[in-house]
């Protein structure tokens, strides 16, 4: 078995970024040596930070929508490809390719690289040391649209002619390097994970966003945590999936008692 999450919305409260209810089940499969791992659009320094309060620095981690790979140092064979690597467009890229369109464009955005640590605290509830550590993006852009939905669809058009994808999070719009995304970078894992061992491998996959429907199709089985938004969750998988009834970590929860026991 191996278990790929979301962050926030998910494991993490979208307000408090607490996880006290997911912890039993983060204990059992800490016990039982399930992998856990972390797929979400936060840097790698946020992540990192994550990792080690959930004792997960042995497993790899996805990081900024699959923009990123970070696999531990003694990961078998030569995955010096990925790790540590940027998947599509780096955020200087992306920063300039932004600043461009809206002069041309004047469209009406503002993404972390247009603000103060005490906006994006603002914004997300994040203390002033994690907002800082959010702010240390390599690969993506998370922004908040201040324009019209006419716009906004007229944006995501000069995005795709630029190689770049706009993806929905939990508060924020992402922008990344059309080859990111968290399905691909899921699929990538799993396969290097198959390589390594000889038993069949069961994928299991748990997130409450547009920007996890990628991660949801790519595992066996997947877990819609109930989100904040009233955007619909469309996946392939069919019958493997289960819409939680609680957000966040109570629905993590309740997404693994549905389909594990252990
Ligand atoms: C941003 O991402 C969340 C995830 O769904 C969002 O769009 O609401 C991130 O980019 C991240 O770096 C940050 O920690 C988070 C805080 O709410 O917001
Ligand atoms: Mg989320
Ligand atoms: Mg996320």
């Amino acid at each position: 078995l191996l278990v790929f999450t979301d962050l926030d919305g998910s494991l993490l409260d979208h307000h408090s970024y607490d996880w006290q209810p997911a912890q039993a089940w983060l204990d059992r499969l800490g016990s039982a040596k399930v992998p856990v791992i972390l797929t979400t659009s936060k840097t790698s320094a946020e992540v990192a930070t994550v990792q080690k309060q959930l004792q997960l620095t042995h497993y790899p981690f996805i990081a900024e929508n699959g923009a990123l790979i970070k696999l531990p140092a003694d990961w078998p064979g030569n995955s010096d490809d990925v790790s540590g690597h940027i998947i599509g467009n780096s955020y200087s890229e992306i920063r300039q390719t932004l600043v461009s369109l809206r002069q041309r464009y004047d469209f009406e955005f503002r993404g972390f690289g247009d603000v103060s640590k005490q906006q994006v605290m603002d914004w997300t509830g994040l203390s002033l040391e994690n907002a800082a550590l959010a702010m240390q993006r390599e690969a993506s852009e998370p922004l908040i649209w201040f324009g019209s939905d006419f716009d906004l669809a007229h944006f995501e058009k000069c995005l795709q002619a630029e190689n770049l994808s706009l993806t929905r999070g939990g508060r924020f719009w992402h922008v990344a390097g059309r080859e990111a995304g968290k399905g691909s970078a899921v699929h990538w894992l799993t396969g290097q994970y198959r390589q390594q061992r000889d038993q069949p491998l069961v994928t299991i996959g748990l997130g409450d966003g547009p920007n996890d429907i990628g991660m949801l199709n790519a595992t066996d089985y997947a877990v819609v945590i109930l989100g904040h938004h009233d955007h619909a969750m469309p996946l392939d998988n069919g019958e493997n999936v289960y819409r939680t009834r609680q957000h966040g970590p109570q629905g993590w929860k309740e997404g693994l008692d549905h389909f594990i026991t252990l």
